[in-house]
């Protein structure tokens, strides 16, 4: 390492933190000042203001800062800086506020964290930040999907003054600000030291990386794993900050410690990765591991990756010397059976037979209960894996019906509830249609809007149940096809989700006719009467369709049974 960037401990930090007597000044003046709620983002990016990481930023960015970043990734005095931090709000709030005022920045519960001295506000051009910042419009990019999700357009730049930085109760010990972890490396005796980012939990790739680029450069080691936002569908940083304590046991002594870094990542490929060295820096790192795809949003539309495997070890070269942040760059390691050791893949000898399990090939096995092989991963580090992702046989799930009045769906869910009762293991709750509206949903009609409704709430408890590992048994009409995608969506996060469409025709309901329902419907007595005189939309997503006329309800509820065997949601009952 050139001894021109061994800077023991980064450079000057800025402090937002206002002092009490400022402080108090600031609580009493802010009764007259509107509020802002920040968003779990917005939060993130605070905190990082607040606390010095990001500096030298003081505050939000000005239009004119926003627009050099953009463009140059330069602030207006000419410092790098490679990501706008903006602050976003609505209009209703922006509408209420000129130059020169000041904005209570709140966290969801309502304590003020900071003020926003308001400095400037623009229009947000969605398209064109996503274009500059992100290089495509793809909403595959999570950062221009989320970017267009939201409805706040409007941006306010200023400098912002801390009374508090956001609370965080979980990991306490592990958590520093860029001074304390400065300080901590000084006690330590800590001169130089690498920093490794991550959002994944750490398998033994992770730690002969890590290992190789503490030993090359003769540095100590900051695992610094991102726990503020990462990429949609991760792994939750409970587990992963489990797994890095159980990792942490593989180093040396004394030579590596773990801290956790409440940053909102973009997924903004080179231009994150260099963000990120200047956030090491910040907290007193001296160099900077970056791997193959750093901070890589995946695929876009047509299956080609956003960016290059390397353009951002080639972006953060660039800029080093500037930086004042040594970059490692490191290519993707495999395992090599014959010689039972990880190698990057430019070292594996010609011919020989690599191994190595991709994310999504982890996913579907720790979904069918399969082993994770040694060479792969630490047994404390699988534990903790199959804690979180349990076989699917000891997963929740959804069983969600749709179809018209009087297709059999209640019938049908009944005898699934008693079977799956019969097996045992889980807990099953039936949500049947007329159940929810007598208790959850009695004040509702029959209104597209009424019903959307109707199929949320229902959603949401299912999703509740499902999240923590019961048997969700749905059974309402559910007629829009939107809603139900939405409800899919939300369950899915959190276990498994069935649609069954019981596919009764319309004759066949109405000649049952079990409730008088239809006959009255005919006679125009009941209005939006769902088949009749409200539209029914057949679903395209539905896992299994079901037709009772010609189906007794057991021989119907063994179709579910079967396909949720086949699926893997029901298994032989544990020894
Ligand atoms: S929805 O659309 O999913 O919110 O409907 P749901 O909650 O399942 O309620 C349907 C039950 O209410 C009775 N009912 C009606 N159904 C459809 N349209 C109208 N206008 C209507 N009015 C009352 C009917 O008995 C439905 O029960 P099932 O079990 O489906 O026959």
């Amino acid at each position: 390492m050139a001894d021109h960037l061994i800077q023991p401990h980064g450079g000057p930090l800025v402090n937002l933190i206002a002092d009490r007597d400022r402080q108090e000044e600031l609580r009493s003046a802010s009764r007259d000042w509107p509020s802002w709620t920040l968003t779990h983002r917005q939060l993130c990016d605070l905190e990082l203001l607040l606390n010095g990481a990001f500096s030298p930023l003081t505050g939000f960015m000005t239009h004119a800062a926003y627009e050099r970043v953009c463009r140059e990734m330069r602030l207006p005095d000419g410092t790098l800086w490679p990501l706008p931090i903006t602050l976003d709000v609505t209009p209703d709030v922006a509408d209420q506020l000129a130059i020169g005022d000041q904005l209570a920045l709140r966290d969801p519960e309502g304590v003020m964290l900071a003020v926003l001295h308001v400095e400037d506000r623009w229009q947000l051009d969605r398209e064109e930040k996503a274009k500059r910042v992100y290089g495509t419009l793809d909403r595959r990019h999570p950062a221009v999907a989320h970017l267009f999700e939201r409805p706040n357009v409007v941006a306010l730049g200023g400098r912002v003054e801390g009374l508090q930085p956001p609370a965080h109760y979980d990991f306490v010990e592990l958590r520093h600000t860029p001074g304390q972890l400065r300080r901590h490396f000084t006690r330590l005796g800590w001169r130089r030291v690498v920093a490794f980012q991550t959002r994944n939990p750490m398998h033994r790739a992770h730690v002969e990386i890590t290992l190789r680029a503490a030993k090359e450069i003769e540095a100590n080691l900051l695992i610094h794993p991102v726990v503020g936002m990462t990429k949609p569908g991760d792994v939750d940083h409970y587990t992963r900050v489990r797994c890095y304590q159980a990792v942490l046991k593989r180093y040396p002594q004394h030579t590596t410690m773990l801290s956790l870094l409440p940053l909102a990542m973009r997924m903004a490929g080179p231009r994150e990765a260099l963000l990120h060295a200047i956030v090491r820096k910040n907290y007193g790192c001296n160099a900077f591991i970056v791997g193959r795809d750093h901070a890589g949003p995946g695929v876009d539309r047509s299956g080609t990756p956003f960016y290059g495997p390397y353009d951002a070890q080639e972006l953060v070269r660039k800029h080093e010397q500037e930086l004042g942040i040594t970059m490692v760059p490191f290519r993707r390691m495999v395992y090599v059976e014959d010689r039972g050791a990880y190698l990057t893949e430019d070292e594996v000898p010609e011919g020989a037979r690599v191994l190595s399990i991709s994310g999504s090939e982890l996913r579907d096995r720790l979904a069918l209960g399969h082993e994770l092989p040694e060479w792969f991963t630490y047994p404390e580090v699988a534990e903790e894996l199959r804690r979180t992702y349990p076989p699917r046989h000891r997963q929740g799930f959804t069983v969600f019906f749709t179809g018209l009045s009087g297709a059999g769906k209640s019938t049908i869910a009944n005898v699934l509830m008693v079977k799956l009762l019969e097996m045992g293991g889980r807990p099953v709750t039936l949500l049947d249609g007329d159940i929810v509206r007598k208790n959850l949903s009695s004040e509702l009609g029959f209104s597209k809007e009424h019903r959307d409704l109707n199929i949320r709430r229902i959603g949401f408890v299912a999703s509740e149940i499902t999240k923590n590992g019961g048997i969700a048994i749905c059974a309402p009409i559910a007629p829009y096809d939107r809603v139900r995608k939405e409800v899919r969506r939300a369950i899915e996060a959190g276990g498994g989700f069935i649609l069954v469409h019981v596919a009764t025709p319309l004759e066949v309901c109405e000649t049952r006719d079990r409730k008088g329902l239809y006959a009255k419907a005919r006679a125009g007595l009941i209005k939006e009467f769902t088949g009749i005189s409200d539209p029914y939309e057949v679903p395209d997503d539905a896992d299994l369709t079901i037709d009772t006329a010609d189906m007794t309800p057991e021989e119907s509820a063994q179709r579910v049974l079967l396909h949720l065997e086949r699926e893997g949601y029901v298994g032989p009952p544990a020894p």
